[in-house]
C-alpha cells in the first residue's frame, strides 16, 4: 500500500454555523474558527473540515449553493477565509472543505437559466424529464420525504432532487457540467486548499430510464437509494474528477459514500481509488429502521463491536477508513454507542479510547472532545433541521404520540449535534453574545472547554493525551499502519483489539469494558500502560503469574496497553 502525507493524521470537523460567533448574529463565523485555531492545535488536530461556507439560502444549512466561489456573508468575507488558510498553514495545519455537487441550489444561476428556458442549454446540466401519464417520471421518494420530481413550471417535464426540492440533482452525464465543476475544484486547490470531503457523492450516477420500484410505505413510493443500488458505472465520473483535479494537487479526499457495494473498496480507495478515504458508517447504518426514526433497531453493543471490527477487516489490505463516532447528520456518540449507565465522564473517555486507536483517520467532530451529548426538546418547533422535521411528520403518520415522535428525534436528530458549541458556562455557552441561531443544550454549564481545560481528569485532558500518544514519534507508525486484531471477544462487554506492527511484531492492546462486570484480561509478561481512563482505581496492569500480567478493567475502563 503506497503511503500518503495524510495516514497518520487526526482530523476534526466543524459545522461552522454552531461552532463559535463573534459578531453576535447567532451564527458562527470564520473570525469564531481563526480565533480557536491554537485551541484545536493544542488538542492535537491536524486537519480541519468545514461543512460549507458557501454563499447559501440555508435550506439544507448550506448543502445548498447558489455560488461555489463564495463565502456566506454570514460566515465572513473571502478575505478572512485566505487568513485561515494562511493561519492554518502556519499551525501546520490542513483545511479541507465540503465539495456539494450532486445537487446546487434553486438559486444556481444554473438552475434559474434552465427554468428560464426548458429546452436549453442549462436544462441539461439537471436531469428535466418528461411526465410519465401526466405523472411524475419515476415513484422515487427523496433523502428528506416527498417525492424525489418537482414540476419545470410552464412544461410537461419535472426536474430530480434527491434532497429537498431547493437542492436540484446536477446532471453528471453533462461534459460541459463536469467542467464546471472541475474548474470550480481546482480554483479552491489553487488557493492552497488541503482536499475536500465529498458530500452525498454516491447518488452522482442515475438510472437514466428512470424506473419505478416496488413501493416501500404507505405513500406508494420507493426510497431513492433503490435507484442509486441500481446505477452502475459511478467509478468514470470519479476517476475522471481525480485525474482532472485531486491527483494534480496530491490532495486529500474523503467521501460520504453510503449504499457502496462491498466489492467497489478497491475502486474507492485502494492505491488508484477514487478518493483517499471514506467514512465508515457501518455502525450508523445498523439500527436504520424499514421506515425511518420512529422503527430505528436499538444499539446491540455485540452488534456494534462485530460491524466495527468487518469494516476493519475489509480495509486493511485495501486501504484507509475516516473513523468517526458522530458528525453532523449523526446523533452524539456518546449519547448513542454508550449504555445509559456509561454516559459519564469515563465512558467518554472509553469510547474516545476504542474508537480514535482504530486503524484510519480519526475525524472529532466539535464538541465530541468535552462529551458533549444529544439535546432533548420539548417541541417540534424547537427543531430547525430540515430532515428533523420530515421524520418527526413521518413518526406521527405512523401512529405515535408526540412524545414518542419527540424521543424519536431526541435520539436521532442531526440537531442533536448542531447546538452551538459549548465554549464556557457563560451566557449561551460561550457561543454567542447574541441570540443563537439554534438553542444551546442546556447542560453548558456543566460541560463546556472552559471547565474541561487544564483539569488533567477532563474528558478534554483525556483527549488530548489520547491524541498526543497516537502521534508520539514512538508509536504513530504502529497506529497508523498497524493491523487490527479483534480480541477477548468472548468477553461481555469488551471491546478490545490488537494493532501490531508486521514487521516487528510489537503489538499494543486497546481495550474498553462497555459491559457491568468487572473483567479480567491476560496480556503478558512485561506488558507496559501506555494510558488508561481510570489510573487510580479501575484499570491496572498488576503484576500476575510470571508467565502472565492481568489486565483488571472496571465497567467504563479502559486500557491501552504496550507489549
Ligand atoms: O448527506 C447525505 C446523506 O445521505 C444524508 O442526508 C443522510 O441520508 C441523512 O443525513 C440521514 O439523516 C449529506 C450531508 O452530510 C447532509 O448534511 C446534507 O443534508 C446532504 O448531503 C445533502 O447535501
Amino acid at each position: 500500500m503506497k503511503k500518503h502525507w495524510w495516514n497518520d493524521k487526526i482530523a476534526y470537523q466543524i459545522y461552522p454555523k454552531s461552532f463559535l460567533d463573534t459578531d453576535g448574529d447567532g451564527i458562527g463565523d470564520l473570525k469564531g474558527i481563526l480565533s480557536k485555531l491554537d485551541y484545536l492545535k493544542e488538542l492535537g488536530v491536524d486537519i480541519i473540515w468545514l461543512s460549507p461556507i458557501y454563499k447559501s439560502p440555508f435550506v439544507d444549512q448550506g448543502y445548498d449553493i447558489p455560488d461555489y466561489f463564495s463565502i456566506a456573508e454570514e460566515f465572513g468575507t473571502m478575505e478572512e477565509f485566505d487568513l485561515l488558510l494562511n493561519e492554518a498553514k502556519k499551525r501546520d495545519m490542513y483545511i479541507v472543505m465540503d465539495l456539494v455537487v450532486n445537487h446546487c441550489s434553486d438559486q444556481h444561476p444554473w438552475f434559474q437559466k434552465a427554468l428560464a428556458d426548458p429546452d436549453g442549454e442549462y436544462a441539461d446540466y439537471f436531469y428535466f424529464v418528461k411526465s410519465r401519464d401526466g405523472k411524475a417520471p419515476s415513484n422515487l421518494r427523496g433523502y428528506f420525504g416527498g417525492s424525489v420530481w418537482e414540476p419545470v413550471p410552464g412544461t410537461d417535464k419535472y426536474y430530480l432532487h434527491m434532497f429537498a426540492k431547493e437542492q436540484p440533482d446536477l446532471n453528471w452525464e453533462n461534459p460541459r457540467l463536469r467542467r464546471q465543476i472541475y474548474d470550480m475544484v481546482n480554483w479552491w486547490l489553487e488557493k492552497g486548499l488541503a482536499g475536500f470531503r465529498i458530500d452525498a457523492i454516491i447518488n452522482i450516477k442515475k438510472v437514466l430510464s428512470f424506473p419505478s420500484y416496488e413501493p416501500d410505505g404507505p405513500d406508494g413510493l420507493a426510497f431513492c437509494t433503490k435507484m442509486v443500488d441500481e446505477a452502475s458505472g459511478i467509478g468514470d465520473f470519479l476517476q475522471e474528477l481525480k485525474r482532472e483535479t485531486f491527483a494534480r494537487y496530491d490532495a486529500f479526499t474523503v467521501g460520504e459514500v453510503f449504499n457502496m457495494k462491498e466489492e467497489e473498496l478497491q475502486e474507492f480507495i485502494g492505491d488508484e481509488g477514487h478518493f483517499s478515504t471514506i467514512f465508515d458508517f457501518s455502525a450508523h447504518i445498523l439500527t436504520f429502521g424499514d421506515h425511518g426514526w420512529y422503527d430505528e433497531k436499538p444499539l446491540e453493543f455485540e452488534a456494534w463491536r462485530s460491524a466495527l471490527f468487518q469494516a476493519q477487516k475489509e480495509v486493511q489490505s485495501v486501504g484507509f477508513l475516516a473513523n468517526i463516532i458522530e458528525n453532523h447528520d449523526e446523533p452524539r456518540g456518546a449519547s448513542r454507542y454508550l449504555p445509559t449507565w456509561a454516559q459519564n465522564d469515563a465512558g467518554k473517555k472509553m469510547l474516545a479510547t476504542t474508537s480514535i486507536l482504530l486503524r484510519g483517520i480519526p475525524f472529532i467532530y466539535q464538541g465530541q472532545e468535552i462529551g458533549m451529548t444529544n439535546c432533548r426538546r420539548s417541541d417540534i418547533s424547537e427543531y430547525n433541521d430540515i430532515n428533523t422535521l420530515d421524520q418527526y411528520k413521518l413518526a406521527v403518520e405512523a401512529g405515535c404520540t408526540k412524545e414518542e415522535a419527540l424521543q424519536c428525534c431526541f435520539e436521532h436528530s442531526r440537531d442533536n449535534a448542531r447546538t452551538p458549541m459549548q465554549w464556557s458556562a457563560g451566557p449561551n455557552g460561550g457561543f454567542t453574545d447574541g441570540t443563537p441561531w439554534l438553542a444551546v443544550n442546556p447542560n453548558f454549564t456543566q460541560i463546556n472547554v472552559e471547565e474541561q481545560q487544564g483539569r488533567p481528569d477532563s474528558v478534554l485532558s483525556y483527549y488530548k493525551e489520547l491524541i498526543a500518544l497516537r502521534k508520539s514519534p514512538e508509536y504513530r507508525e504502529i497506529f497508523a499502519y498497524g493491523d487490527l486484531v479483534p480480541a477477548f471477544e468472548e468477553l461481555p462487554g469488551i471491546f478490545a483489539y490488537w494493532r501490531v506492527d508486521r514487521e516487528t511484531g510489537r503489538r499494543i492492546l486497546v481495550a474498553g469494558n462497555y459491559g457491568t462486570e468487572a473483567q479480567v484480561i491476560s496480556t503478558a509478561p512485561g506488558a507496559k500502560l501506555l494510558l488508561s481512563n481510570l489510573p487510580q482505581s479501575g484499570t491496572e496492569v498488576s503484576s500476575g503469574s510470571s508467565e502472565s500480567e492481568q489486565l483488571r478493567l472496571e465497567p467504563c475502563g479502559c486500557a491501552v496497553v504496550l507489549i
